[in-house]
């Protein structure tokens, strides 16, 4: 596969699978969690992606709420709010110790199915919810947190969760884990980019260089100067930022791979800073 030019490649096939099993799976829920990922409210999100979902009730979790300022979530919370007539909630299910909240919305939104149901002659029984969104985003994470265990992978790649699982949160809620999937189409290459520097995207789809670049072409172009505080060079390259920490190859070349590697690792782990990548 060619990984030198600006192209991020999708995988078709695969996603035409897991999106079939998704679709089939809906049917099955009464209501469907929506995990997006709070540094790309709109661009990770599938609201915008015409009958993915269906008409479910849908909670939106903005999710890694800990990687950007606040106000601005808030800001973005309103916007998806009014958007999608859904309820939005903020989350962070590396730190947070209480993700209750979530339960909580999630069996209000499951009630209605579950009463028409019953009204039909059948027992009550705990919601089915259905937790979906791009991959990487923190499924696993939030269900973890919610059974305060590991019953589900996680990992800070995209594709860990490769099997749909069931999880019993209590005796009130069920959850079934998704593997996370992007069902775009390939030439929507401004949003696969910023999928990309969230880790959204598949690492064998991409070069790291290239996407480095990218980002730090987008962050100097945001915030030039909590950048330039943050590398401590004065023109922001990849190869500028080898040089001032002597990440040499022989031959003297600066080491570029490691570098880009570097940058998408600051940038994904909030070290940089706390940046929103969408627009309002
Ligand atoms: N900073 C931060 N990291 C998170 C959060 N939720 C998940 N992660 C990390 O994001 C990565 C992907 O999580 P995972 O649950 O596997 O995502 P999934 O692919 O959507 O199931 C892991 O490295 C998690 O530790 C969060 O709220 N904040
Ligand atoms: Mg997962």
């Amino acid at each position: 596969m060619k990984k030198d030019k600006l192209h991020i490649h999708w995988y078709p096939g695969h996603i035409a699978k897991a999106e079939k099993k998704l679709k089939e799976q809906l049917s099955l829920v009464d209501a469907v969690i929506e995990v997006i990922d709070a540094r790309l409210p709109l661009s990770s999100s599938y609201d915008n992606i015409t009958g993915l979902l269906g008409d479910k009730p849908r909670l939106l979790l903005l999710n890694k709420a800990d990687l950007v300022n606040t106000q601005e979530l808030n800001t973005f919370v309103k916007l998806l709010e009014e958007k999608s007539g859904f309820p939005v909630l903020k989350s962070d299910a590396k730190n947070s110790k209480d993700l209750n909240l979530i339960v909580k919305k999630a069996v209000e939104l499951s009630e209605p199915r579950i009463q028409a149901l019953m009204k039909k002659g059948l027992l009550r029984r705990p919601a089915r919810v259905m937790v979906v969104g791009m991959p990487n985003v923190g499924k696993s994470s939030i269900i973890n947190k919610l059974t305060k265990s590991s019953k589900t992978k996680i990992g800070a790649k995209a594709g860990v969760t490769r099997q749909q699982q069931w999880v019993r949160i209590n005796p009130q809620l069920d959850l079934l884990d998704t593997p996370g999937i992007i069902p775009m189409k390939q030439e929507d290459q401004a949003r696969a980019k910023k999928l990309a520097f969230v880790n959204a995207v598949s690492e064998n789809a991409y070069s790291n260089e290239i996407v480095a670049k990218e980002l730090l072409g987008l962050l100097n172009e945001k915030y030039p100067q909590i950048l330039k505080d943050f590398y401590k060079v004065e023109n922001l390259s990849l190869d500028d930022i080898a040089k001032s920490r002597n990440w040499i190859v022989s031959g003297g070349n600066p080491d570029i791979e490691r570098t880009a590697v570097y940058v998408l690792r600051d940038f994904r782990e909030g070290k940089i800073g706390k940046f929103i990548l969408d627009e309002i």
